[in-house]
């Protein structure tokens, strides 16, 4: 039977199968993945090959296959051990929720997210929240940053959680996929997923209690169903993704309009940034390329993405 895992916590995997049974599933035998050495082997979202067996007259599962991953993510283990935590798999879509203000959402931080999500091949909404709570300045910044990202392909929409403004728009986004909701702590995702589906609000609240002793090694995450065809995988804790491991060269790569413009540098493997006859930097001098994104792509690439790893969970 093939089915979904919808939550892990250690050696029980919880599967979900087409019939819509769920059952507790283990491991048999060693799953060989794609070379990542990683502390789970399964993860939510992934899609399993179970076998049924009755003990004691309880009906639970064996995993024996997994589907290759559509994509999935990853943190590193806090400690130096160099394992990969696979966090979930085959995500279709993140909402990045972005505020001004209370608390401000800096760009660096944007697309620093962008860009994991794009080496990830995860699709990125921009959510621009508590447009409610916005004076005339604040929504022109707000205008500003949606013309910069929406330049280079992602979509953003203004919503406030609170009033349920565009609401409905995100909803219709999210029909048919997978989703995950990020951003910093205080942005209001807990107030957009409870405005989206109230009774899941409940269900989340709980796993973050369940896991705030050592969350610091153990994030898990859990998948739920709405009442509209639409799945939400929720990671408690987390604002943005672990950094991905990436070569220096390939970090242009994930700035999209950077890439649309490689093959122009003169040099092929043109990291734009001290290169002679570099098209991002005429693309930047003749104000093409929006100043911030130029800045972040340097600062990712001198590497301040220290801070950025252990930054990126915070003690909700
Ligand atoms: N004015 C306004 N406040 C909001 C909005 N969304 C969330 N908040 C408030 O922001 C605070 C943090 O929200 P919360 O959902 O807990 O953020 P989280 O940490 O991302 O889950 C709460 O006091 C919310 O009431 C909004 O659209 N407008
Ligand atoms: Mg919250
Ligand atoms: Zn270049």
């Amino acid at each position: 039977m093939t089915g979904t895992v919808y939550k892990s916590t250690g050696s029980w995997y919880t599967v979900k199968t087409m019939n819509g049974n769920f059952y507790e599933c283990r491991i048999k035998g060693r799953f060989r993945l794609q070379g990542i050495k990683s502390t789970n082997p399964i993860a939510v979202g992934d899609i399993v090959e179970i076998q049924l067996e009755t003990k004691n007259n309880t009906e639970t599962g064996v995993i024996n296959r997994i589907e290759e991953r559509k994509n999935y993510i990853v943190r590193k283990s806090v400690n130096l051990s160099k394992q990969t935590h696979i966090i979930a798999s085959n995500v279709d879509q993140v909402f990045l929720l972005v505020t001004i203000d209370n608390p401000p959402t800096f760009t660096t931080f944007i697309d620093r997210f962008l860009v994991t999500a794009e080496a990830y091949s995860i699709n990125t909404v921009l959510l621009f929240n508590k447009i409610d709570a916005y004076n005339e300045d604040v929504l022109l910044e707000v205008k500003y940053l949606e013309s910069i990202y929406r330049a280079i392909g992602y979509e953003c929409i203004e919503i406030s959680a609170t009033t349920g403004h565009q609401i409905d728009k995100v909803k219709r986004l999210m029909e048919g996929k997978v989703s995950m909701f990020a951003g910093h702590s205080g942005v209001g995702k807990s107030t957009l997923v409870n405005a989206i589906e109230p009774s899941l609000d409940l269900k989340t609240k709980a796993i973050s209690v369940q896991h705030s002793q050592g969350q610091h090694t153990t994030t898990f995450a859990e998948m739920f169903d709405l009442s509209f065809d639409a799945k939400i995988i929720d990671t408690p804790g987390i604002k943005g993704f672990g950094i991905v491991d990436m070569e220096r060269e390939e970090v242009g790569d994930y700035f999209p309009e950077f890439f649309a413009l490689k093959q122009d540098c003169k040099f092929n493997n043109c990291i734009h940034l001290n290169e002679p006859k570099c098209a991002v930097k005429d693309a930047l001098e003749a104000d093409e390329i929006s100043y911030s994104r130029y800045k972040s792509y340097v600062q990712i690439l001198e590497g301040e993405d220290e801070h950025y790893r252990t930054d990126n969970y915070d003690n909700e």
